[in-house]
């Protein structure tokens, strides 16, 4: 009897095994090495297993199928995968300059310019004095869209103050022969200041008027944290600014007399992620969530994003987030969430038609995560994922798309990678 239930249990998998085999090659694809399909249409909408395989941290439910957890996916065109130098210094921000090369910032004040190849050919040095603790330091870069007459650079600091430091945006003319800043201005001060150094969020983009999007983390403290609902403050904001630091005119909150009027949407924990979707136009936004509430946003003008009010997460710490409430009327959903955490970093769309099946993709840094997250996006969806460089043990801190059309990704251990086809 024994014996006749084992048989009988075999025969089962057997013939699930070959119904799974059937409807594999009853497709266009092939198994792959772990024996998941990998057809050539299916792998786009993603009909993998999902890429996370760990026990969430919470048993909170998504607010719609497919927010977290989307099916797998891997990249069919064959990559080359190398590592063009170990000898940055904590970067954190990373930009490709108009002939190639690569602006980097360095935690501890200072930029470097790397060489097409990753090489560090340039040390920029005398920016104002950074606040190098914690998470802070010099952080996000970004050049002017006229970089190429105008050589000015702006860039992101934790810089101190009278009660602990600030989040501070500042910009200058790069000098001709590339070693220092010339006319230095802080243009913006995220009010109010901090005795904390975590959580300044602080990345840099221009949109196509030539003005500057800013993201602010809530700096997180219990004491402070909550000024992300308060429109009044920049703490855990995306603030939209003029070249001089002013707030755009005719903002979201420009006829609120209690709000900031550089605030274009509020509600945000750690915003470390930020880019353009080519696609669609619009402000992509990755935020380092509490444990199991990294999301990605799409941001709209004068929108509430939740933070600390609903979250998918739980705090560090253990406990729930405020009264543990996921959804809210009034309040934005993310487009994904991953529980557990990715720990995004920063983040880039790929733009470029060299690895055709990567085009409009979102690649998202991670750094607990160690790896990189590519997220196949459709209709403003996350329908496929897949980790790349997972093998390499590093904590991916910001991502460029290059000239050449590769993949480039700065690590905290100070590597660069470049990723493209082999
Ligand atoms: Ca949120």
């Amino acid at each position: 009897m024994f014996m006749s239930f084992i048989n009988y249990k075999a025969l089962i998998i057997g013939v699930t095994s070959i119904a799974a085999l059937t409807a594999c090659n009853s497709g266009s694809g092939q198994l792959d090495a772990e024996g998941n399909h990998s057809g050539t249409t299916q792998a786009d909408t993603g009909k993998l297993a999902p890429v996370e395989t760990k026990a969430p941290n919470t048993n909170y439910k998504p607010a719609f199928a497919g927010q977290t957890r989307a099916p797998g996916t891997k990249t069919k065109t064959p990559l080359a995968i190398s590592e063009l130098t170990s000898e940055l210094d904590h970067p954190w921000g990373l930009r490709t300059l108009p002939d190639g090369r690569f602006l980097v910032t360095e935690k501890s004040g200072i930029m470097r310019i790397l060489s097409a190849d990753g090489k560090p050919v340039k040390k920029i040095t005398g920016l104002p004095a950074v606040v190098d603790e914690g998470q802070g330091g010099l952080l996000d870069v970004n050049i002017d869209p006229e970089f190429a007459s105008n050589k000015m650079v702006y860039w992101s600091y934790a810089a101190k103050s009278n009660g602990g430091n600030i989040l501070a945006v500042a910009k200058g003319k790069l000098s001709d022969d590339e070693t220092k800043i010339d006319n230095i201005t802080v243009i913006y001060r995220a009010e109010p200041d901090y005795n904390g150094t975590l959580q300044y969020g602080s990345r840099i983009l221009f949109d196509k008027q030539g003005n500057l999007f800013v993201s602010s983390g809530d700096r997180a403290g219990n004491d402070i944290r909550m000024k992300a609902q308060d429109l009044s403050t920049a703490t855990g904001k995306i603030l939209h600014l003029t070249k001089d630091g002013k707030p755009v005119p005719n903002g979201p909150f420009a006829n609120n007399s209690k709000a900031k009027p550089e605030i274009y949407a509020y509600g945000f924990r750690n915003p470390d992620g930020f880019a353009w979707n080519p696609e669609t136009g619009e402000l992509w936004e990755a935020e380092f969530g509490p444990r199991g509430g990294d999301e990605i946003n799409i941001i709209r003008p004068g929108k509430n994003y939740g933070w600390p009010v609903i979250t998918y997460g739980i705090e560090y710490a253990g406990g729930k987030v405020g009264e543990g409430i996921q959804q809210k009327a009034g309040m934005e959903q993310p487009v994904y969430y991953w529980d557990p955490v990715l720990s995004p970093g920063g983040m880039t769309f790929y733009d470029s038609d060299v690895i055709s099946e990567w085009k409009n993709n979102l690649f998202v840094g991670g750094l607990s995560s160690t790896h990189i997250a590519r997220l196949v996006i459709k209709d403003n969806k996350v329908v496929a994922e897949e980790r790349l460089l997972a093998d390499k043990g590093e904590r991916f801190r910001a991502l460029t798309v290059g000239k050449d059309g590769a993949l480039y990704a700065v690590t905290d251990a100070g590597k660069m990678f470049k990723v493209t086809k082999k």
